[in-house]
């Protein structure tokens, strides 16, 4: 499992964990990053200081590389923008939009800069603004996410640029990271999997309410918003796609998502509040410890690859 990825990131595989919103804390990126992958600490609607204080808690726990993800619809992003090139991270990657606004002060600090995409456009810019590799999302994700799966989107994106590609969206084990490098990416990125890990301090119930969920437990909100956001089927999303299918509006919807995540992820409340997750959690069936899942991956993802030239 070595491409340009591994060395772009100075990592032992070319394994990210999502940058995800309330989710994604240092405890859980240093313990990604120290199992040999690319923890990330996930800023989402945080202000600057406490995305400062994250980075600085994530260096005590290990010397390896790590990055941080900017959520460019955070009120807050031009402060972090800052932040993270202060405090020498690494890597960023960005969602939600576009961080070319940033780039050049990125690119001076010496940080490796990874757009998540969700469109062969937005890549085909990306590159241009000198970005180092993409993230191609596909839709399968959790989150807010795009138009197109990752089945279609990955080869459309790697046929459209020379940097490397990491595929996202519906991968949660060896045989996802093995189809996502047919595809043309160099490297994977996951969010669902890394919630059940011992180390991710989300509450019990969301863990649970992932290891019970099924293929078709996920729900797509905000199609009509403009702001489609994949989680875990509730009383929450129910009430959201029956409102939605009546034509109500932005202001109405939103009042039912608000702080959601944060109710979900911190509370526990998984019937009303906002369980994000991808269309793989259906897969994610078993706890365990980051290097242990890491190492599984690895595994798995070797012995597929065999005879497709990998170690030869
Ligand atoms: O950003 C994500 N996933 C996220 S952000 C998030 S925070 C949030 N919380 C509550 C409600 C809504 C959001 C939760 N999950 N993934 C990366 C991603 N980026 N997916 C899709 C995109 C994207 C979409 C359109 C990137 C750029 C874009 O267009 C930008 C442009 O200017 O063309």
């Amino acid at each position: 499992m070595k491409t340009r990825v591994n060395s772009l990131l100075g990592t032992e595989y070319p394994i990210i964990q999502g940058g995800m919103a309330w989710v994604a804390e240092y405890h859980l990126a240093a313990a990604v990053s120290e199992a040999g992958g690319l923890g990330l600490i996930g800023a989402a609607n945080a202000p600057a200081e406490w995305v400062r204080d994250q980075i600085r808690k994530a260096k005590e726990l290990t010397e390896r590389p790590f990055g941080v993800n900017i959520m460019l619809m955070s009120p807050y992003a031009d402060e972090v923008a800052k932040v993270i090139a202060e405090e020498g991270v690494k890597v960023v990657t960005t969602g939600a939009g576009s961080p070319e606004k940033y780039m050049k002060m990125w690119k001076e600090a010496g940080m490796k800069v990874i757009p998540v995409v969700a469109s062969v456009a937005l890549a085909k810019r990306m590159e241009r603004s000198g970005a180092d590799a993409l993230v191609a999302e596909g839709c399968e994700a959790g989150g807010h996410i795009g138009e197109s799966t990752t089945m279609t989107l990955v080869p459309q994106v790697a046929d459209a640029v020379q940097i490397p590609v990491i595929a996202a969206g519906g991968i949660a084990d060896g045989r996802g990271i093995a189809a996502a490098f047919m595809l043309g990416a160099e490297g994977v990125q996951m969010g669902t999997h890394f919630i059940v890990t011992d180390e991710c301090r989300v509450h019990e119930n969301y863990k649970e309410r992932i290891l019970k969920a099924k293929d078709i437990d996920s729900r797509v909100t905000g199609r009509t918003t403009g702001h489609p956001v994949r989680a875990l089927r509730n009383d929450m999303t129910k009430k959201y796609l029956e409102l939605e299918n009546k034509g109500a509006g932005f202001e109405e919807l939103e009042q039912l998502t608000l702080g959601g995540l944060r109710k979900a992820v911190v509370d526990g409340d998984v019937k009303t509040g906002s369980v994000m997750a991808g269309q793989i959690a259906g897969l994610v069936k078993e706890r365990m410890s980051c290097k242990e899942l890491i190492g599984r991956l690895v595994k798995e993802t070797e012995a597929l690859m065999k005879g497709c030239g990998a170690d030869e």
